[in-house]
């Protein structure tokens, strides 16, 4: 018997053929949808590190304007001195600090250039991540020293002896610093609590009365706010840029009018100031004060002690601050006190010290 032959069916070529056409078929959508994918990935991953580069540049400005506050508080932060800083892993950026009452512009649109309320500093700060770039702006204004400052003279002391004689005026007409009177008047007296008005009055006798001029009529005095001497002494004991050495000084000069320049002079013990002086800013002095010849101070004159000036001209723009302990405030001979808004704001500026006023902001890159 014939035993059946199995014969394998081998596929014929037209077979395989098909089967290459059916396979190319079913795969060419898998295929089709794999490229779209790879496609979308790429440009995803594309746009992706597109992403990561503006936040890392967005990143280093960042950094930038922290720098910047941290020498704006540390108070060497300098008008128009640019600096690039590297920050590592491709990341950098460029500062640029410029001082608005510097730049010869309006910046608050007032109409004036450059005057005291300018003294504001804007960093610009443009952050570098390989090939992005972002830029921020920041403004940094004075860490101010001084307490609110209301009038010609403040005392601390209840009861403090106050001597008012000869052609001396304790004034609050309101003085700019170019001598104009600026329309506004201020108390020309005042104390701090726990000193009364009433106990003011009562210390000015006779013609003394008619020594303190300003805001309220003849005499003018008024309450001043509460000072923190023990916070605001050593701060200006440190922010002092001038330590008096000596008792006594003839042709003393701190400071500069021209351009207009604060600085802080310090003096621990007695002090004693005659000749032709001059000052810009702030006078510290931690025990009595007397005043001889002639001495023009722009700013604001802290004595911890007494304060006397009993001959010559001394002309103080802007304000006299007296402690709690002293025992006397006397002037004579051609002394005057005028307050003086823009010279205060002036010796506020004097620490060269900043602080951030807001957060920053993202401009523009042009
Ligand atoms: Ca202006
Ligand atoms: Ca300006």
């Amino acid at each position: 018997m014939n035993q059946p032959t199995a014969t394998l069916s081998t596929p014929r070529r037209e077979d395989r053929g098909f089967v290459l056409v059916v396979l190319l078929i079913v795969m060419m959508p898998t295929m089709l949808l794999l490229g779209a994918f790879t496609s979308a990935m790429v440009q995803r991953t594309h746009e992706l590190s597109g992403l990561l580069e503006e936040e890392r540049a967005l990143l280093a400005a960042e950094s930038g304007v922290d720098d910047a506050i941290y020498k704006g508080l540390t108070g060497v932060l300098t008008h128009t001195a640019t600096y690039h800083l590297d920050l590592g892993s491709g990341m950098s950026c460029d500062v640029e600090p410029t001082n608005l009452q510097h730049d010869g512009k309006d910046n608050d649109g007032d109409h004036l250039i450059d005057e005291a309320d300018e003294n504001v500093y804007q960093v610009v700060v443009t952050g570098h991540y390989r090939n992005a770039a972002r830029k921020l702006a920041a403004y940094l204004g004075p860490v101010p020293l001084l307490p609110a400052i209301n009038s010609a003279v403040v005392v601390s002391k209840p009861g403090v002896n106050i001597g008012l004689a000869g052609s001396s005026q304790v004034s609050g007409r309101d003085l700019k610093l170019n001598g104009a009177f600026s329309g506004s008047l201020s108390p020309g007296l005042a104390t701090t609590p726990p000193g009364t008005v009433a106990g003011l009055d009562g210390q000015l006798t006779g013609s003394e009365r008619d020594h303190v001029v300003g805001a309220g009529g003849t005499p003018s005095l008024a309450l001043a706010p509460a000072i923190d001497w023990a916070t605001m002494v050593p701060q200006l004991q440190n922010a002092a840029g001038t330590v008096l050495a000596a008792n006594s000084y003839s042709n003393l000069h701190v400071g500069s009018t021209s351009p207009w320049t604060g600085a802080i002079a310090y003096r621990n013990g007695d002090l004693r100031i005659n000749g032709n002086s001059t000052g810009v800013g702030i006078l510290l002095v931690n025990g009595n004060l007397e005043v001889l010849g002639n001495l023009t101070w722009y700013g604001v004159v802290i004595v911890l002690g007494n304060f006397n000036n009993s001959s010559g001209s001394a002309h103080i723009v802007g304000s006299i601050l007296q402690g709690p302990n002293a025992s006397s405030f006397s002037a004579s001979g051609n002394f005057t006190v005028t307050y003086s808004a823009e010279a205060i704001a002036l010796a506020n500026a004097t620490s060269g010290r900043y602080v951030a006023l807001n957060g920053w902001q993202e401009i523009g890159l042009k």
